[in-house]
């Protein structure tokens, strides 16, 4: 097995739902990744081994997910010097806790916050990040934002035939 590139780390499998709109755009792009629970407040101990020994172990980014107070994404971030990108988990309309946690981080460590439940959009930056460097994920990224393009001009094309 490939030495795992992403890092798919959640607070709970309650948040599973919603991190696996990320796992599925990696495993669409075949990115080596893994998917771990970890609790910053229930297990703090494996959060800091898992962030302090990531990028020993291979990592090049991590996406971390939780709800509530969330400190997960932004302690993963303390620990490690590599790119991390929050997804701030919202269960409900007046759920924002998460997302104000994760964007509130001091100057001095970045954490990449995304929009509430955006693990997909963490995956494609994700991929973007790694495709910087990496010629093959390049070009199937660029051929997803090519059929994304088309598929648009194809709607519209509909649109404007259908309409006459
Ligand atoms: C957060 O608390 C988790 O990320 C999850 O979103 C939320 C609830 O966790 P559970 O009570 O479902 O384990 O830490």
């Amino acid at each position: 097995m490939d030495t795992p590139l992403v890092g798919i780390i959640m607070g709970s499998d309650s948040d599973l739902d919603i991190m696996n709109e990320a796992v599925k755009v990696l495993q669409e792009f075949a990115v080596p990744h893994e998917v771990r629970v970890i609790s910053a407040h229930r297990t703090p101990d494996v959060m800091a081994e898992y962030a302090t020994s990531a990028k020993d172990r291979g990592l090049q980014i991590i996406i971390a997910g939780a709800g509530g107070s969330a400190h997960l994404p932004g302690m993963t971030a303390s620990h490690t010097p590599l790119p991390v990108i929050a997804v701030p988990i919202k269960r409900n309309e007046n759920d924002h806790e998460a997302l104000w946690s994760n964007i509130k981080m001091p100057p001095g460590v970045p954490l990449a916050t995304l929009p509430e439940n955006g693990s997909k959009n963490a995956a494609l930056l994700a991929i973007e990040i790694l495709a910087v460097t990496n010629l093959d994920l390049a070009k199937k990224y660029e051929a997803f934002r090519q059929k994304q393009h088309d598929t648009v001009i194809e709607i519209d094309s509909k649109l404007q035939n259908d309409g006459q």
